[in-house]
C-alpha cells in the first residue's frame, strides 16, 4: 500500500468510517502497531462514536443451565462433561422478571438471559419470548442467547420485541474444530444471517486463553469484521477457567498487553460496535480494565455470576468506574 492510501485509510479509520474488508496482514498489522500508537489510534476511533466516559452496564441471567448437547471444549455447561454444573429446567417467568428487576436496580440497561441449548424447542421459545416481553416492558434492553434458530424462530422472537441476539462466532476459523465439533462455524454464521434479517442486532465475539494462537484471536475479529454488518456488540471473554472440561488442559491465561492490544484491534476494525469485556474480568487487574476501556472497550456484565462462573463484585466495579469518573449514563 502506498504511504498516500496508507495516510487516508488512517484518516478514514479516525474518523470512524465502517469497512468490510479487512484482510488479516493489514489486521496483524494495526495489532502489532507500537503500544502507544495502537491506543492513540484505537482512543481515537472510539470518541468518533462514543462518549468516553460511558460503560453500558449489562446484566446476564442463565434462564436454563446445563445438560448441553453440544461440545463446546470451554463450557460447564455441556453435558458430555463432569464439571459439577447440574441442568435444571427453563426458569419460570416471575423469577426471571424479579432478576430483571433486580439487574435494573443494580443500574443495568441491558438484560440477557442464556440458555444451555443446541437450538430451542418451540415450546420453549414461546415461554422466552414471554419473558421477552415482559423484560422489555421494565424498560430494560433486551438480548437472548439460546443457540441456533431457524427464521421462523428469529421471527417469533423479533415479533416480542427482543432487540439483541448474542451468538458468538467463539475463535478463528482454523481453530474452531479444536475447541468444537457438534457444530460448524458456518451454523453459527446461518443463525447471525436470519438475525440480521429480522432486524435484531447481533451479539458477537468470543473467547482468549483457550490455548489459541495470536493470530486465532487477531482471525476472529477480522471474521466478524468482514460480516456484511458488523455486530452490534462484541463481546471479548477471557476463559473462565472451568475443571473438567478439554480447554483445562490446553488453557493458558493471556498476557494483559495483549487482551488491550486485541481490545484496540475490535474497536479500529469494528468502529461502530460496542466492544464489551465479558467473561474473565476476575482475573484483571483494575489497571488492566482501564487499559482496555482506553483501547476502546465500553461496555460490562455487572454481577457476580455470569451463567455458572464468577464475575467482580458489584462493589468493586462500582468503585472503579469511579476512580476512572465513568458512569453508565442512565439518569
Ligand atoms: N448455548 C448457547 C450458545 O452456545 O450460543 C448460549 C449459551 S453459551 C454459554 C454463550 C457463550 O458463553 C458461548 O458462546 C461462549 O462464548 C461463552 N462461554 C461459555 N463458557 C465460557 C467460559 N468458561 N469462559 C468464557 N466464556 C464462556
Ligand atoms: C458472552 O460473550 N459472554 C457471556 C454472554 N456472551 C452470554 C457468557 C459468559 C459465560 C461465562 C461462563 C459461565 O459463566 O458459565
Ligand atoms: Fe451448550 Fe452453549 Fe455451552 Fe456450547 S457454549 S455447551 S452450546 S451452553
Amino acid at each position: 500500500m502506498s504511504v498516500i492510501d496508507r495516510a487516508c485509510q488512517d484518516g478514514a479509520a479516525l474518523m470512524g468510517a465502517v469497512r468490510h474488508q479487512w484482510s488479516r496482514s493489514e489486521a496483524e498489522a494495526i495489532y502489532n502497531l507500537p503500544f502507544s500508537d495502537l491506543i492513540f489510534r484505537a482512543q481515537s476511533t472510539h470518541r468518533a462514536s462514543f462518549d468516553p466516559n460511558i460503560i453500558e452496564l449489562a446484566s446476564l441471567l442463565s434462564i436454563k443451565t446445563g445438560g448441553c448437547p453440544e461440545d463446546c471444549g470451554y463450557c460447564s455447561q455441556s453435558a458430555r462433561y463432569d464439571t459439577g454444573v447440574s441442568a435444571s429446567r427453563l426458569m419460570d417467568q416471575a423469577e426471571v422478571v424479579a432478576a430483571a428487576q433486580r439487574a435494573r436496580d443494580a443500574g443495568a440497561t441491558r438484560f440477557c438471559m442464556g440458555a444451555a441449548w443446541r437450538s430451542p424447542k418451540d415450546r420453549d421459545l414461546d415461554r422466552v419470548c414471554d419473558m421477552v416481553t415482559a423484560v422489555k416492558g421494565l424498560g430494560l434492553e433486551t438480548c437472548v442467547t439460546l443457540g441456533m434458530l431457524t427464521s421462523e424462530q428469529v421471527e417469533r422472537l423479533a415479533t416480542a420485541g427482543l432487540d439483541f441476539y448474542s451468538h458468538n462466532v467463539d475463535t478463528s476459523p482454523e481453530f474452531y474444530g479444536s475447541i468444537i465439533t457438534t457444530r460448524t462455524l458456518q451454523d453459527r454464521l446461518d443463525t447471525m444471517e436470519h438475525v440480521r434479517n429480522a432486524g435484531i442486532t447481533v451479539c458477537s465475539g468470543g473467547i482468549i486463553g483457550m490455548g489459541e494462537g495470536i493470530e486465532d484471536r487477531i482471525g476472529m475479529l477480522v471474521l466478524l469484521a468482514n460480516l456484511p454488518v458488523h455486530p452490534g456488540s462484541v463481546p471479548i471473554n477471557l476463559w473462565n477457567e472451568v475443571k473438567g472440561v478439554p480447554v483445562a488442559d490446553t488453557a493458558a491465561r493471556p498476557d494483559p498487553i495483549d487482551v488491550a492490544r486485541l481490545v484496540a484491534l475490535a474497536r479500529i476494525l469494528m468502529p461502530r460496535a460496542v466492544v464489551r469485556l465479558s467473561a474473565g474480568r476476575q482475573y484483571m487487574t483494575d489497571e488492566l480494565q482501564a487499559l482496555c476501556f482506553l483501547a476502546g472497550a465500553s461496555s460490562i456484565f455487572i454481577g457476580d455470576v455470569l451463567l455458572t462462573t464468577r464475575n467482580p463484585q458489584r462493589d468493586r466495579d462500582q468503585s472503579l468506574l469511579t476512580r476512572l469518573g465513568m458512569n453508565s449514563g442512565r439518569s
